[in-house]
């Protein structure tokens, strides 16, 4: 019975892969931090970016995104800033939201977001940003699951004063002249 009367046809194929496409990025995606935008890994394949970015990883501290490139998102001190994560796979678990000065290093929570890995979908929140100024500070996604994975996903971001003390007074002194 396996000796087949007929090949397949061109659409019978594609859609026999386009489900074992489908099965495979089920398998292998758990999630993925859409905003701010991360950094991903240096791969040319574009779809295995992604892919690892999605998987759970030992990488740390930034997963698999880690050396790659982003772009660097930038706020005003103290400000809400909105955070989206996307969980495909649930698993339970702690997520949160940390924040390093500079360098990657010594990440500090910033959001617990509680057990945001439970249930499949879009997870938003806005988190309050530190008021210091800084150029090179990370914002880190960070969910480790009950089997004890580690999803991990880094943005750049930029903290700047629009109106840092010296622009301020410069411009205030404009105002008052031409209130003169
Ligand atoms: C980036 O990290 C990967 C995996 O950890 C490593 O193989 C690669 O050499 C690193 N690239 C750079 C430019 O550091
Ligand atoms: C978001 O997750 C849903 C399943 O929860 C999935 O169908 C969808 O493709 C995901 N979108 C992105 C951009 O990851
Ligand atoms: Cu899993």
């Amino acid at each position: 019975m396996y000796q087949s009367k007929k090949s397949l046809s061109f659409s019978q194929i594609v859609f026999v892969l386009a489900f074992l496409i489908g099965l495979v990025s089920q398998v292998s995606a758990h999630g993925i931090f859409l905003a701010p935008p991360i950094r991903l890994a240096h791969e040319k394949d574009n779809a295995k970016k992604i892919m690892l970015a999605n998987d759970p990883t030992t990488e740390m501290p930034c997963g698999a995104g880690g050396n790659g490139s982003g772009p660097v998102t930038t706020y005003m001190p103290g400000e809400e800033m909105l955070v989206a994560y996307n969980v495909t796979i649930p698993h339970p678990g702690p997520c949160k939201i940390e924040f390093s000065k500079k360098d990657d290093k010594h990440f500090m929570p910033i959001m617990e977001l509680g057990e945001c890995g439970a249930q499949t979908g879009l997870v938003t929140s806005f988190v309050t940003l530190p008021h210091e100024p800084c150029d090179e500070c990370t914002i880190r996604f960070s969910w480790n699951d009950n089997l004890g994975n580690w999803y991990l996903n880094c943005a750049n971001i930029q903290i700047v004063d629009p109106m840092p003390m010296h622009k301020r007074r410069r411009s205030s002194t404009r105002k008052s002249r031409r209130n003169n």
